[in-house]
């Protein structure tokens, strides 16, 4: 099973889509397996956006994202990786399919209300920044068996 890191940012704690955006991973099926509310550093901010260092939005993004609460989460489940960020739709809302989380749920790129790690290899870098091994917790879904075969 593969792991991903997804975050609610500020903007979707303050219009209240927390609830909406856990209740559409866990009705995809997918397993919560850590979550917290955190309010960043700018550092912490930095070191999560650290690949997009030298576009000219990287210092507004990091005030934006430790002036305010976050919550970060882990997921896990079959191609968790891909299959979140589908679900999150497009970058920019604009070009965001309606049933995608940016689609449905918000209207500009600078407030897209949703993180979710975009590689395999980025997802195991930013569980690592996010939580410590022992805030992972591994249980067993009783529906395991109706989810996967
Ligand atoms: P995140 O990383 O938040 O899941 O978003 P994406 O993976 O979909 O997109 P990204 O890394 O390119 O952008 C990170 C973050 O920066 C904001 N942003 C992006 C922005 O404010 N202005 C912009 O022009 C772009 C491209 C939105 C998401």
């Amino acid at each position: 099973m593969e792991k991903t890191m997804v975050a609610v940012k500020s903007d979707g704690i303050q219009r209240g889509l927390i609830g909406e955006i856990i209740h559409r991973l866990e009705k995809k099926g997918f397993k919560l397996i850590a979550m917290k509310m955190v309010k960043p550093t700018e550092e912490m901010a930095k070191q999560h956006y650290i690949d997009l260092k030298d576009k000219p939005f990287y210092s507004g993004l990091c005030k934006f994202t430790a002036a305010g609460p976050f919550v970060a989460m882990c997921w896990e489940g079959q191609s968790i990786v891909k299959v979140v960020r589908d679900m999150m739709g497009e970058t920019n809302p604009v070009d965001s399919k309606p049933g995608t989380i940016r689609g449905d749920l918000c209207v500009q790129v600078g407030r897209n209300i949703i993180h979710g790690s975009d590689s395999l290899e980025t997802a195991k870098k930013e569980v690592a920044l996010w939580f410590k091994p022992e805030e992972l917790i591994e249980w067993k879904s009783c529906m395991e068996g109706y989810l996967y075969e």
